[in-house]
């Protein structure tokens, strides 16, 4: 098993900028991607587990679905699974996988949360010991073009991680992933669907507060590059349907005017009472939006699977 960094100089003096140019930003906001550091990403596999968390209870049979049916197609390809966090969507498509088919593949788990690529690539590597495993800490974002694989790949995107990034910048990286692929590569997409904006709001609204703790985890991951002194106490997990841009945004809410310092920075950062950091967007898409997501990133949609109540899609998306 190989592990490769793609990250190694990101230096912290340029992820600084990045947060604070946010939180000095208004309305302040602070990018999702931080959510992911090795305690976030432990809540957010806790929130799959979660009763209202539905996409994971959609997704994963319908995974088992689509491996059925490309299982004898992958022999020989370079899977690339962008965003793979804990591994668990891809071990139930290679379950389907018969194992003679599994040892000419070559996976290659693709996460921003090195923690989550060391643990999840060894876990599987010992569950797929014929399989060869590559694990690569990277920003998808921003180094879509590195991507490895000589042969056939198959790219995947499970949970709808492509929600979480604004349309222009989801069509963007569509763009470049469609550059990025070849002929004969294909994309496997999990879209999470428009549907009943209570059932929406439900699953970020968890009675477990679990998604709670998960949006104020992001403050402690600006205290660790910031050394401020954010206390997510004082902030109030605010999540909501937003029906113009059809997405959950999730937001913290300061509880009275506080002054954040840093042990760093000469500025303080400053909030009224009822001011917001916007933390989140998660996008729900139809059919038609992700037809002309995939018209602009010059694929074509080859095959959507679907629950009975198309509450989640996979989408199978080849080069035009
Ligand atoms: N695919 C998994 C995990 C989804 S959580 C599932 O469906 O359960 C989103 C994952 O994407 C996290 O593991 C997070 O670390 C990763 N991620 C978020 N932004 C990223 C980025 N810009 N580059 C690489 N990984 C990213
Ligand atoms: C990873 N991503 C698709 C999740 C989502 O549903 O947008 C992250 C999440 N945020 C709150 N709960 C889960």
């Amino acid at each position: 098993m190989i592990i490769e960094d793609f990250m190694p100089d990101i230096g912290e003096s340029s992820i600084r900028e990045e947060l604070l140019a946010c939180l000095r930003s208004d309305p302040k906001t602070l990018p999702c991607m931080y959510f992911y550091d090795s305690h976030g990403s432990e809540l957010f596999e806790e929130i799959t587990r979660l009763e209202e968390y539905y996409p994971p209870k959609i997704e994963i049979p319908l995974l088992r679905t689509t491996a059925l049916k490309l299982k004898q197609q992958i022999e020989d390809n370079d899977l690339v699974e962008l965003g793979s966090g804990d591994c668990s969507k891809i071990s139930v498509f290679l379950d389907e996988v018969p194992k003679e088919v599994r040892q000419t593949i070559v996976y290659y788990p693709v996460d921003v949360c090195r923690d989550s690529i060391e643990r999840s690539a060894c876990n599987l590597q010992n569950r797929y010991p014929e399989m060869k495993v590559h694990g690569i800490t990277a920003d998808f974002l921003e180094h879509i073009e590195k991507m490895p694989g000589k042969r056939k790949r198959l790219f995947c995107f499970f949970g709808s991680t492509i929600g979480n990034l604004t349309e222009a910048r989801s069509i963007e990286f569509m763009k470049d992933l469609g550059k990025v692929m070849n002929k004969n590569d294909r994309l496997i997409l999990g879209m999470d669907m428009v549907k009943d904006i209570g059932v929406i709001e439900k699953a970020y609204n968890d009675s477990q507060g679990i998604t709670a703790e998960f949006n104020k985890n992001i403050l402690k991951v600006a205290n660790d590059h910031l050394k401020t002194n954010f206390d997510p106490e004082e902030f109030e997990h605010v999540a909501f349907f937003n029906r113009k841009d059809s997405r959950i945004e999730m937001h913290l809410k300061a509880k009275k005017d506080l002054e954040v310092t840093s042990t760093i920075l000469d500025e303080k950062i400053i909030f009224k009472k009822g001011e917001t950091i916007h933390t989140e967007n998660s996008h729900k898409y139809t059919v038609d939006g992700i037809k002309k997501m995939a018209g602009a990133a010059g694929l074509s949609v080859e095959n959507i699977f679907n629950d009975d109540k198309k509450w989640f899609s996979l989408v199978e998306m080849v080069k035009r």
